[in-house]
C-alpha cells in the first residue's frame, strides 16, 4: 500500500519515512502543500495520506478540503500528523475532512496501528466498489451470453432514438427469433441450447458494426439497434446475421448442431416520430412474417 507524507519539516518526514518503510509501505514524499496537492490530484495517488498542518503554499486543513471535494471516485483517507495538540484544534482539523488526528511527537506504535486503521477502511471501499461494478454489469448483462440485457437495450434504444431525432437521421432495429428452438432443446439437452444461444450471440456480435448495440431480448430472441441505418442497410446486415448463423453448426461435445434464425427489421426515417415501443412491435410483426414465410429469412 502506498503512503504519502507531506510535510515541509525534512527530519520529521524523514523520521516517519523510516518507520513506514519498515512497516511495509510504500513511501511518496512532498516538501509543502503545493506539492502534496500535485500528487492528490492524480486519478492514482496514494490512497492513505499523512499530512502535516503547517505547510507553506497550502497547509494540511486546506489540503483536506480540497481532497472532500476531489469527486474522481478514490477516497483518500487523511491523518493530520501535526504539533497543533489542542481540542479545538482536533476538532477543526477533523472538521476540515480529515479521518484521523494524530499530534507530535507521537508513538511509532500508535502510528502504526492507526494507519492499519485506514487500510482496513480503504479495503473495506475497494470491495465495496468491486461488488457495486458487479451489480452494476449484471444489471445490464445478460449472464448466460454475456451481451446486453433487455432494460439495458431498451436505454439505448431511447437514447439512440432522442439522438437520431436531434441529427435528424435513420435508426433501424432488427428482432431475430431462433428457428425451432425448442426442438434443439428436444433432441440435444438444455446444456447444447444453451451453448447454442451463446455461439448465436457471438457470430451477432462479430457480425454488427461497432456502433450497433446487441442484446438478448428474450429466452431465444435478440433485438439490434442500428443507428443511422435506413431499411435497405439494416436488411444487408440482417442477411449477413442470418448467413453467420446457418452457414456453419454449431458444435457442442462434437455434435454439429443446424441452427437457424428468422429476422424481422423496422426503421424510424428521419423526421419520424415513432416511438421505441412502436419500433419494437414493427420489428416483432416482420419477424412474424418471417415466421409465416418458412423461417430462416428476413422481412421487413
Ligand atoms: P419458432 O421457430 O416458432 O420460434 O419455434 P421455437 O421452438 O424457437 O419457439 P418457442 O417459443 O416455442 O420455444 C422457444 C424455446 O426456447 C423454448 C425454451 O425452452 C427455449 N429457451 C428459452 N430460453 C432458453 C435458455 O436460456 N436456454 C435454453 N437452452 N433454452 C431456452
Ligand atoms: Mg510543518
Ligand atoms: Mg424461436
Ligand atoms: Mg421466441
Amino acid at each position: 500500500m502506498r503512503v504519502l507524507i507531506a510535510d515541509d519539516d525534512l527530519i520529521s518526514r524523514t523520521v516517519v519515512k523510516a518507520l513506514l518503510s519498515k512497516w511495509g509501505y510504500e513511501v511518496l514524499e512532498a516538501g509543502d502543500g503545493i506539492q502534496a496537492w500535485d500528487i492528490l490530484k492524480e486519478k492514482d495517488s496514494p490512497q492513505l495520506v499523512l499530512l502535516d498542518w503547517m505547510m507553506p503554499g497550502i497547509d494540511g486543513l486546506e489540503l483536506c478540503r480540497r481532497l472532500r471535494q476531489l469527486d474522481n471516485n478514490t477516497y483518500h483517507y487523511i491523518i493530520l500528523l501535526t504539533g497543533r495538540d489542542s481540542k479545538e484544534d482536533i476538532i477543526g482539523g477533523l472538521n476540515a475532512g480529515a479521518d484521523d488526528y494524530i499530534t507530535k511527537p507521537f508513538m511509532p506504535e500508535e502510528l502504526e496501528v492507526r494507519l492499519r486503521v485506514g487500510k482496513r477502511i480503504l479495503d473495506l471501499q475497494q470491495s465495496l466498489n468491486e461488488a457495486l461494478e458487479i451489480q452494476r454489469y449484471q444489471a445490464q448483462h445478460d449472464l448466460l451470453t454475456g451481451i446486453f440485457n433487455h432494460a439495458k437495450i431498451l436505454n439505448i434504444l431511447e437514447k439512440e432514438l432522442y439522438r437520431a431525432k436531434r441529427q435528424n437521421s435513420n435508426l433501424a432495429v432488427i428482432m431475430g427469433d431462433l428457428d425451432h428452438f425448442k426442438k434443439v432443446n428436444d433432441t440435444y439437452g438444455h446444456m447444447a441450447g444453451d451453448a447454442v444461444l451463446v455461439e448465436v450471440a457471438l457470430r451477432m456480435k462479430n457480425t454488427i458494426r461497432l456502433y450497433d448495440s446487441i442484446c438478448r431480448y428474450g429466452g431465444e430472441e435478440f433485438l439490434l439497434v442500428l443507428p443511422g441505418c435506413s431499411t435497405e442497410e439494416a436488411i444487408i446486415i440482417a442477411n449477413r446475421i442470418l448467413g453467420s448463423i446457418s452457414q456453419e453448426p454449431v458444435v457442442f461435445n462434437s455434435t454439429p448442431i443446424a441452427v437457424t434464425i428468422s429476422l424481422g427489421v423496422a426503421m424510424k426515417a428521419a423526421g419520424d416520430k415513432t416511438t421505441a415501443a412502436e419500433l419494437v412491435q414493427l420489428a416483432d410483426a416482420a419477424l412474424y412474417k418471417a415466421k409465416q414465410n418458412g423461417r430462416n429469412r428476413v422481412e421487413q
